[in-house]
C-alpha cells in the first residue's frame, strides 16, 4: 500500500516534496503506473512458457559503428522548414524532450548551416593565426593533434532559439523539440586557444580576432581577445570522438556560454585586428533590436533560461491523474544554475527542483521535482536562477525590452497547460 500522507507537499497544484516522497516507501511502480504489473501469479516464470524468444535463441552480432535500437528509430531531428527549397540554410532541432541527462548524443546535436556543412579533408585543413602577432602561425591536424588538450561540458544555444515565443502573438501548439531543440549539450575536448595565441605572440593593441570558417558562405564573426584567452577551445573532439561533419569536422571554436552563432565550425583563420570587422553575419541576422529602436550589438552571452522537458508539449500524460516526476534542463551562459523553482499552479505558489547529477558552468543542468496531478487543468511553470542571480524573466517582461520584431535570446519563462485529458499544449501566462 502507498502511504500518501507521509510525503508532504512542496508547492500547491500536486508538487511533492521529493526527499518525503522518496522515504515514503513507494514502490515505484504502483506509484507511478495503475497498470503495475504483478510477477506472483502461479505458474508464471516458467521457461517453456513465458519466456520471450529472444531469451531463448541466440543474438545477432554486433556491428562496426553502433547505432540506436530499431524501436528508437522515431526519436531523430527534424528540420526547420522556414527557409525556401533553393537556400543552402539548414536547420536541424534536437528532440530535446527525449533526452535524460545533461549530453546530447552526436547524432541528435542541432545544426545550424548557413552554406552548407562542407566536405573537408582533415589532411588539407590549416588553422592560420595573422594580424597583430609577433609570428603568423598555421597549424595543420597533426600538429595540433600534439598539444596538451582539455575536456569541458557546455551546452550550446542558437541565439534564434524558441523565437516563436517572442515573435508570434499567440502561443503556437509546438512541442520542445520545435520551440526548444536548438540547443545541446555535449563534452568538448580540444586546445585551448590562448595557447595557440600565445605562442604567436599577441601585440599590445590587439583587441578583437575574426574568427573565420572554410565553409562555402566564410562565415565568420569578430571576437573580444579576451573570451578567447580565457575559456575558449579549439574543440576537435565532442563526447569522445572526433567532431561530427556537422559539428565543424575537423575542427570548431567553442566559446562556453555564448551565442551559438560565435562557435565557428570548420574553423580556418583567426585575424587578430584593434576593431571588429562588423561581419555580414554579426550586423545583420546577429545584432538585436530593442524597443527604443536602439540597436543591440555583439550581445555574446546567452541568458538564464529553463524548460520543463517533461511533461511537455504536444504530450498526453498517460493517466488522467496520478504521479509524475516532472523534469526539464536549466542553463545560463554566465555560470552554475543555482536553483530551479518549478510552479504547478500557474504562478502562485513555486518549490525548488532538485537539480540531478553534475552541476557546472555553462552547461545544461537537469532538474527534477516529484507531481502528484489532480486530474483537472492546470499549468507547469520553471524559472531558473544562476548563481549570478540573474533570473528568468516573464515573457511580458522579456517583449518590454525588445522591439516586437526581435526574436534572438529569448529566455522567458515556458508555461505548459496541461488539459484535463492529459494533452500538453505551449501557453503564454
Ligand atoms: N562556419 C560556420 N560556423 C557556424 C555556422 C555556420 O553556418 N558556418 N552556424 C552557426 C550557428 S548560427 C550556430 S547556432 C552554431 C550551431 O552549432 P552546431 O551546428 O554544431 O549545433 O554554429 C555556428 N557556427
Ligand atoms: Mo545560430
Amino acid at each position: 500500500m502507498l502511504k500518501t500522507k507521509t510525503i508532504k507537499p512542496a508547492a500547491s497544484g500536486g508538487l511533492l516534496d521529493r526527499r518525503s516522497f522518496l522515504l515514503s516507501g513507494i514502490a515505484l511502480s504502483s506509484a507511478y503506473s495503475l497498470k503495475a504489473l504483478s510477477a506472483s501469479k502461479a505458474g508464471e516464470g516458467r521457461i517453456d512458457t513465458d519466456m520471450p524468444v529472444w531469451a531463448k535463441t541466440p543474438g545477432h552480432n554486433d556491428v562496426e559503428y553502433g547505432l540506436p535500437s530499431e524501436h528508437e528509430k522515431h526519436i531523430k531531428r527534424i528540420q526547420a522548414k522556414n527557409t525556401p527549397e533553393t537556400s543552402t540554410f539548414s536547420m536541424w532541432h534536437t528532440p530535446i524532450e527525449n533526452q535524460r541527462g545533461i549530453i546530447t548524443p552526436n547524432g541528435l546535436h542541432f545544426s545550424v548551416n548557413h552554406n552548407g556543412i562542407p566536405e573537408i579533408d582533415p589532411q588539407q585543413h590549416t588553422l592560420r593565426i595573422h594580424g597583430l602577432v609577433g609570428r603568423p602561425l598555421k597549424f595543420d591536424m597533426e600538429s595540433l593533434l600534439r598539444y596538451p588538450m582539455v575536456s569541458a561540458i557546455h551546452f550550446l544555444e542558437c541565439a534564434g532559439n524558441t523565437a516563436p515565443n517572442a515573435v508570434s502573438l499567440t502561443a503556437l501548439d509546438q512541442d520542445c523539440q520545435e520551440l526548444y531543440g536548438q540547443i545541446s549539450g555535449a563534452e568538448w575536448s580540444g586546445i585551448p586557444l590562448k595557447y595557440l595565441l600565445k605562442e604567436a605572440g599577441i601585440k599590445p593593441e590587439a583587441k578583437w580576432v575574426i574568427v573565420e570558417g572554410a565553409d562555402g558562405g566564410s562565415h565568420a564573426r569578430s571576437i573580444p581577445l579576451e573570451k578567447l584567452m580565457d575559456d575558449a577551445i579549439v574543440a576537435l573532439y565532442q563526447n569522445g570522438e572526433r567532431l561530427r561533419p556537422s559539428q565543424g569536422y575537423p575542427m570548431r571554436l567553442l566559446l562556453p556560454g555564448w551565442e551559438g552563432n560565435t562557435n565557428v565550425k570548420w574553423l580556418t583563420r583567426l585575424e587578430v585586428t584593434d576593431t571588429p570587422a562588423y561581419t555580414k553575419d554579426e550586423s545583420g541576422l546577429y545584432s538585436d533590436i530593442l524597443d527604443s529602436g536602439e540597436i543591440q550589438r555583439f550581445s555574446f552571452t546567452m541568458d538564464v533560461k529553463s524548460v520543463i522537458t517533461h511533461p511537455s508539449g504536444k504530450q498526453t500524460l498517460p493517466d488522467k491523474k496520478g504521479f509524475y516526476e516532472i523534469s526539464g534542463l536549466a542553463w545560463s551562459g554566465h555560470g552554475k544554475i543555482k536553483h530551479v523553482e518549478v510552479s504547478a499552479d500557474e504562478g502562485k505558489t513555486w518549490a525548488k527542483a532538485h537539480l540531478e547529477g553534475l552541476v557546472l558552468s555553462k552547461s545544461l543542468t537537469r532538474f527534477t521535482i516529484p507531481w502528484r496531478w489532480d486530474g483537472s487543468a492546470t499549468t507547469l511553470l520553471s524559472r531558473a536562477t544562476d548563481e549570478h542571480g540573474r533570473v528568468q524573466p516573464t515573457r511580458d517582461q522579456w517583449r518590454k525590452k525588445y522591439a516586437s520584431y526581435s526574436f534572438n535570446h529569448y529566455n522567458g519563462i515556458q508555461a505548459w497547460h496541461i488539459n484535463s485529458d492529459g494533452r500538453v499544449e505551449n501557453r503564454y501566462v
